[in-house]
């Protein structure tokens, strides 16, 4: 896998079933890119329990979260798929970035701000120090690339000082990752309020398709979204719900917004949503059958994660080398 092609790296924490908005914004543009980059792709679990988890249900998200990404198309052979605490690296590092990185800094993240005060009863000091982890995480691998929704830029930029700073200090150590943010599906909204992000944690059901919700109750869902006042089927701010499912629909069958527009000129709200359901839950469906034929081969899915911590490890511990001697550790 070590070749002239850029490095690819991103990741989703198992805190929570994916939504339509992770598939379209995230996990479908990674399986774009195994062609033409070297991808490692990783369950990051250890961010995950920067709040509270139940552990077997952590367990169980986890080994789903993998079963999602290969069953949306991200290939085993093509990509490095594994589990973010299988390679003690990530934390290793995470230490010694620890130690390189301003509190001022940290406490200007908005996701800590925003996670400090949903979770205001476990304001724990991982929660406070996650963007550092995250930078290790890209860091490790000499990372070209993170394929990112917008709500992670500030962790990148962070990333980016933390690792310049290093280099400044230490000596060239790390490349500087680049954010990389696709132009498809940035930002699907909610179904029942589209001006918030549709999101795992939405308080109403009914708002998020689940990446693994049947068929009838994705097209019930879509049936149910909140629509805008006029009846013409345009994209246009002041059109939030009409703009969202336009933006989903031709996301999921590979169109332009216009082109999705004219095919629905002079339709009724109605049939639009339906189609947009029925659209939805066909692009769906054969992510839910390699779901499902991986659940009964779980040797498989084993195989996989453990091919992946292997070659993620051996790049990891090449990085972790170098910084360990330029910190000024004794070599083992
Ligand atoms: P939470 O609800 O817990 O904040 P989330 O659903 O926003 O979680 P993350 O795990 O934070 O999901 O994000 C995983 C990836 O999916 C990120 O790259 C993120 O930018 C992208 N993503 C999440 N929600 C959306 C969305 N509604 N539209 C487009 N991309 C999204
Ligand atoms: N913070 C990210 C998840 C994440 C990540 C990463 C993404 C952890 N480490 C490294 C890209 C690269 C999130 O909440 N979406």
């Amino acid at each position: 896998m070590e070749n002239a092609k850029k490095r690819i790296f991103s990741g989703v924490q198992p805190s929570g079933d994916l939504t339509l908005g992770n598939y379209i914004g995230a996990i479908s543009n990674w399986t774009k890119l195994q062609d033409d980059y070297e991808c490692l792709y990783c369950i990051v679990d250890q961010h995950a329990i920067t709040v509270r988890q139940d552990p077997a249900d952590l367990r169980r998200r986890t080994l789903e979260l993998l079963m999602q990404y290969l069953a949306c198309g991200i290939d085993p052979e093509k990509s490095c798929v594994f589990i973010q605490s299988h390679v003690s690296a990530h934390a290793e590092l995470a230490w010694i970035l620890n130690c390189n990185t301003q509190m001022g800094e940290l406490s200007r993240m908005t996701q800590f701000k925003d996670k400090s005060k949903s979770h205001a009863d476990n304001i724990n000091a991982g929660l406070f120090t996650y963007p550092v982890l995250m930078a290790s995480d890209i860091l490790l691998y000499q990372t070209d690339l993170v394929p990112v929704g917008h709500d992670q830029l500030q962790h990148i930029e962070l990333a980016r000082d933390i690792a310049t700073r290093f280099n400044h200090y230490y000596s060239d150590t790390f490349k500087i990752p680049e954010p990389y943010i696709p132009k498809v599906g940035q930002r699907i909204m909610s179904l029942q309020t589209p001006e918030n992000k549709m999101s795992k944690s939405d308080p109403n059901p009914n708002g998020c398709i689940k990446l693994l919700d049947d068929t009838d109750t994705i097209i019930r869902k879509f049936k149910r979204a909140v629509t805008d006042s006029g009846s013409e089927i345009v994209a246009s701010p002041d059109k939030p719900g009409i703009t969202n499912l336009l933006s989903i629909y031709s996301a999921v069958t590979n169109q332009t917004v216009e082109e999705a527009e004219k095919e629905f000129a002079g339709k009724g709200y109605g049939d639009f949503k339906l189609a947009v359901g029925e659209a939805v839950a066909s692009a769906l469906d054969p992510v839910h059958k390699e779901f499902e034929r991986l659940k009964a081969d779980k040797a498989y899915v084993e195989s996989v994660y453990k091919k992946g911590a292997e070659l993620a490890g051996y790049l990891a511990s090449k990085t972790l080398r170098k910084v360990y001697k330029k910190v000024g550790f004794i070599a083992k």
